[in-house]
């Protein structure tokens, strides 16, 4: 049974939201991948929302471009937790879409993440799973001790020198 949905508004998100569902592939959850419009298809929205705790899912990510309201009409059918994913589109460098997302009027709140990062919605899903899964908790301990070790493979620098060396950064 698929644990996250994923929905966007259209095919052209796919390219941002896929990288979603890769990083839950890679992090073993089941999860669903939908095209949904909240202005092109409401009835569809709307049945899929109000049903989604009923059919299991604990967490829902919605991707959008420009006017983006799909993760709001979303949040707006279910109590579930809903991740919104501001998608660049080619006007105003996507802050219509991440302004649509996160200012959502208090009481019906959208967690957002920054523009194109489905990487982070399908992440913070995750840690949200965690929270009552002690497997996918020790998943996502690994995840975040190969992460740790991938931002030090970067250092190139001396002990006291480089990047943060003047505001006392002490290399390891
Ligand atoms: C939004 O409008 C979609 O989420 C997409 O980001 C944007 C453009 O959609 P298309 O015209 O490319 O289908 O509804």
């Amino acid at each position: 049974m698929a644990l996250v949905g994923i929905v966007m508004g259209s095919k052209t998100d796919l390219p941002v939201m896929e990288k979603a569902a890769k990083q839950l592939e890679e992090f073993g959850v089941p999860y669903t991948l939908d095209v949904m419009s909240a202005h092109r298809n409401p009835a569809k929205v709307s049945a899929w929302a109000t049903g989604a705790a009923d059919a299991g899912y604990k967490v829902l990510i919605a991707g959008a471009g420009r006017a983006a309201h799909l993760p709001g009409v979303v949040a707006a059918h279910t109590a579930l937790p809903v991740i919104g994913v501001p998608c660049l589109s080619d006007h105003l460098g996507g802050a219509d879409a991440l302004y649509s997302i996160v200012q959502m009027p208090p009481g019906v709140p959208v967690a957002t993440v920054g523009i194109d990062n489905a990487k982070n919605a399908a992440i913070l899903a995750m840690q949200i799973l965690a929270t009552s899964d002690k497997d996918y908790a020790a998943k996502l301990a690994d995840f975040r001790a190969e992460q740790s070790e991938k931002g030090m493979e970067h250092r190139e620098w001396s002990p006291g020198e480089g990047p943060g060396s003047s505001f006392g950064f002490q290399a390891n």
